[in-house]
């Protein structure tokens, strides 16, 4: 009976998913919310308030204490976490910590005390940029000129220099808290930084990832020297060499089994990025199958032969942790932007579903929403700038049902504009995330992007997909037996779409491009 775990640090919780490879069977599912079970750390989102909403920021105590929380209550439910052969898993991307020491200069954690007691004089810098943080744009113009462009950064690193990548994040910490940059040792990814805390020593960070940092050369798979030299000073000293995500990078630490039961000497397999480890979770890792993701953010992504860059700059490229790369484009106003209309309308998430597919059309009678409540990733709103447009009411706010269906048409729409340049035939999308199971949402994408929509039988891939890395690299598993036994799409909750809807969705994408176009040019004005 090997089992294997795999966990999942991602915006708003951290999951555990819990496999067993003899019976392939999903042993424990279980999520610890940041904001509903540590608010003493003020992030009911996962992240800390800010008054510039161009700075997103997270406590990175805050995930050590969701871990100590997350296998406390797994040992509390009676899971023997003896049986637990390996284990990987996945973070939120781009997110970093800040070391004064190395992990590999500390020891053992002492089992007497909490952990993020224990973490908490390493740090270097108290909080963590995440992926949302939108406040460096002047840092990757910085970047970007040093080396010759954005089309170099994009031809070495597979993305131009983005706000909320980790370069032009540890340029901006480097510039302006620089007794703090001299004082870090050692930068690690949130999922790094995960399977460091978990082996009580200092992990590498995988390619998949570290490919989300504008500093690594993927065609070397090495950091590329020019963009270490652009990025800050000393930069070099502060990464270990990446490695390929299949890594063995150490044993569980004593605390965890003193505390928690583990075997000693359980494998630690090297944690990864949350989307490349969706990306194996969904059995999408071979080229040929498009997943939607709809967490806090939403994002799109296939697997891909050789490394293809966006032509407008917002799409990335980075390491599929089952071999080869990944294309990626990530929308901020994901879930929070949903969240916003069902709570701002008084809408449960059955109501969001029955308003898209009993109470509106496609189309929505003319009404539509440009959703930027946050800044916007895809494409770029620096300033959060939501525009309506359609009757008196939808336009005042009042007309509950279009709402729903409006942000959700803008948002599938959105994703239909910005994954063009990925150049893969959608004719069927798997789609994961905490939103995946809404029909409403659903059907929208299906008639958007006139494909049938399959979910997942697990919603949380990111975390499954951890337990099948750990599998595949500890206990040698293939990946098609895998995906086979684990990640098999709910055939009876697929949504077909209507092919009617194609016209309808063919003018609005272009009246979408249009006024999309219009608010950008406005902004940039
Ligand atoms: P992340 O991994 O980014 O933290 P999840 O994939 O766990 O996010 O998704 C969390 C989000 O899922 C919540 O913010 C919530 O808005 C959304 N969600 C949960 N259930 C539903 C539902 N039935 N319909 C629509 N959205 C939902
Ligand atoms: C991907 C991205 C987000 C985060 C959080 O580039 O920024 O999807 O990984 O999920």
């Amino acid at each position: 009976m090997p089992q294997y775990l795999g966990l999942d640090s991602s915006t708003q919780s951290l999951s555990a998913l819990l496999i067993d490879t003899d019976t392939g069977k999903v042993v424990v599912d279980k999520s610890v919310n940041f904001g509903e079970r540590l608010p003493k750390y003020r992030s009911p989102k996962g992240f800390l308030p800010n008054d510039d909403a161009s700075i997103k920021q997270s406590d990175p105590l805050m995930w050590v204490d969701a871990l100590d929380l997350l296998l406390q209550e797994l040992r509390s439910a009676g899971v023997d976490l003896s049986k637990v052969r390996g284990i990987s898993g996945a973070g939120q991307q781009h997110g970093s910590v800040y070391l004064c020491r190395s992990l590999d200069q500390v020891g053992d954690w002492s089992a007497a005390i909490p952990l993020s007691d224990q973490v908490r004089p390493l740090l270097s810098r108290a909080t963590s940029p995440i992926w949302m943080d939108s406040s460096t744009s002047i840092e990757c113009a910085e970047i970007a000129s040093a080396v010759g462009g954005d089309e170099k950064v994009a031809a070495v690193s597979g993305s131009r220099a983005t706000l909320r990548f980790t370069g032009p994040q540890i340029r901006r910490f480097y510039k302006t808290s620089p007794t703090e940059w001299q004082q870090t040792a050692e930068i690690h990814l949130v999922s790094s930084f995960i399977a460091s805390v978990l082996t009580g020593k200092s992990a590498p960070i995988d390619m998949g990832d570290g490919a989300g940092m504008n500093l690594l050369d993927l065609g070397k798979g090495a950091w590329s020297q020019s963009l270490l030299a652009a990025t800050a000073p000393g930069l070099a000293q502060k990464l270990k060499p990446a490695v390929a995500s299949t890594t063995v990078v150490g044993e569980i630490a004593g605390y965890f089994v003193k505390r928690y039961g583990f075997a000693p000497g359980t494998k630690v397999v090297a944690f990864t990025g949350d989307n490349p480890s969706s990306l194996v979770g969904m059995g999408a890792s071979r080229p040929g199958t498009a997943v939607i993701s709809l967490g806090t953010s939403d994002t799109v992504f296939t697997a891909m032969t050789a490394p293809r860059t966006d032509p407008q700059g917002y799409g990335s490229v980075f390491g599929n942790p089952a071999g080869g790369f990944m294309s990626l484009a990530c929308f901020s106003n994901g879930s929070l932007a949903r969240e916003k209309i069902a709570s701002q309308l008084g809408l449960s998430w059955n109501d969001f579903a029955s308003a898209i597919v009993d109470k509106t059309k496609p189309g929505n009678g003319g009404n539509m929403l440009l959703p930027y409540f946050v800044p916007e990733i895809t494409p770029r709103v620096l300033k959060p700038a939501p525009r309506w447009f359609g009757s008196e009411a939808f336009v005042a706010g009042k007309d509950a049902a279009a709402a729903a269906r409006a942000v959700v048409e803008a948002q599938a729409l959105s994703m239909r504009l910005h994954s063009e340049w990925i150049g893969e035939t959608m004719s069927t999308v798997l789609v994961t995330g905490g939103a995946s199971r809404n029909k409403g949402i659903l059907r929208v994408l299906a008639d958007v992007f006139q494909a049938v929509i399959m979910p997942l039988a697990v919603s949380n891939s990111s975390a499954l997909g951890g337990a099948l890395r750990a599998a595949q690299a500890v206990g040698g598993q293939s990946w098609d037996e895998l995906f086979a036994r684990f990640a098999p799409p709910e055939r009876e909750l697929r949504v077909e779409p209507i092919p009617a809807t194609e016209v309808t969705y063919r003018e609005m994408a272009a009246q979408f491009k249009q006024r999309l176009s219009q608010v950008l040019s406005e902004a940039s004005a």
